[in-house]
């Protein structure tokens, strides 16, 4: 693995004509505005890290569309562990095997700051580092969404004026518009009767823990 990024707007030029290729026109015009999302937030919280995350911004879902028997093909075929159920929470699949594919298929790319923030984006987990929060954020509220949960999660995080901070006001907002996307994403899910992943269960009582602490309760 590349422990630094090594690539430029060249390589991500390639690597966005190889996605498009790889997804549905509606799953590349998400990817595209994940890319544009992701983009503002490096702006305001990691200038440094946004071509690292405009990479996993393209790279997040190249395998959404995979069928189910392929992803857990390919999550065995890798050693990993499929417990017995996974299936039920298949949606949380893609975000393993695209980063799975990534030292093979997209080499240019393989660091650590973008094959975390794919392997992480629709779960979160325990001690999410700031890039996977971001890509994970920005999924949530690209401007392509028109899920209600999406729209209000958007507003909620702009609205705030976050550009007018200081980075300590900042962390708080963005730590506060985490903890509203898993409690959204998690009511979602029981109100459907789904399994809840632990890696969901733990970031979001992480970051509630924070929260609590950080407001003196
Ligand atoms: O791939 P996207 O649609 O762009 O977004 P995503 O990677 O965040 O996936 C969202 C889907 O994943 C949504 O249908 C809810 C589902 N999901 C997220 N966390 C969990 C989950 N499903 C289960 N069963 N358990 C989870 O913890
Ligand atoms: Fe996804
Ligand atoms: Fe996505």
């Amino acid at each position: 693995m590349n422990q630094t990024q090594t690539f430029g707007e060249q390589e991500l030029t390639a690597l966005r004509e190889t996605v498009i290729g790889q997804m549905s026109p509606k799953r590349y015009a998400h990817t595209a505005a994940v890319e544009e999302m992701v983009t503002r937030l490096a702006a305001l919280y990691c200038p440094e890290e946004t071509m690292s995350l405009r990479a996993a911004a393209l790279l997040h879902d190249i395998t959404k569309e995979y069928d189910i028997p392929t992803h857990v093909r390919m999550l065995q075929e890798a050693g990993e562990i499929v417990p017995t159920g996974a299936e039920f929470s298949h949606k949380t699949f893609h975000a393993r095997t695209a980063a799975l594919l990534i030292p093979t298929e997209h080499p240019d790319f393989n660091c650590e700051t973008v094959v975390s923030a794919v392997r992480w984006h629709t779960t979160g987990r325990e001690g999410m580092t700031l890039t996977e929060k971001l890509l994970y954020l920005a999924d949530y509220i690209d401007e392509s969404r028109i899920f209600p949960d999406c729209v209000r999660l958007r507003s909620y995080f702009w609205s705030a004026r976050p550009e007018t901070m200081r980075m300590e006001e900042r962390l708080a907002h963005l730590r506060r518009t985490l903890i509203m996307s898993f409690d959204m994403t998690m009511r979602a899910l029981i109100n459907e009767g789904a399994v809840i992943s632990p890696d969901t269960t733990f970031a979001r009582n992480e970051l509630a823990l924070e929260e609590l602490i950080a407001c003196g309760k």
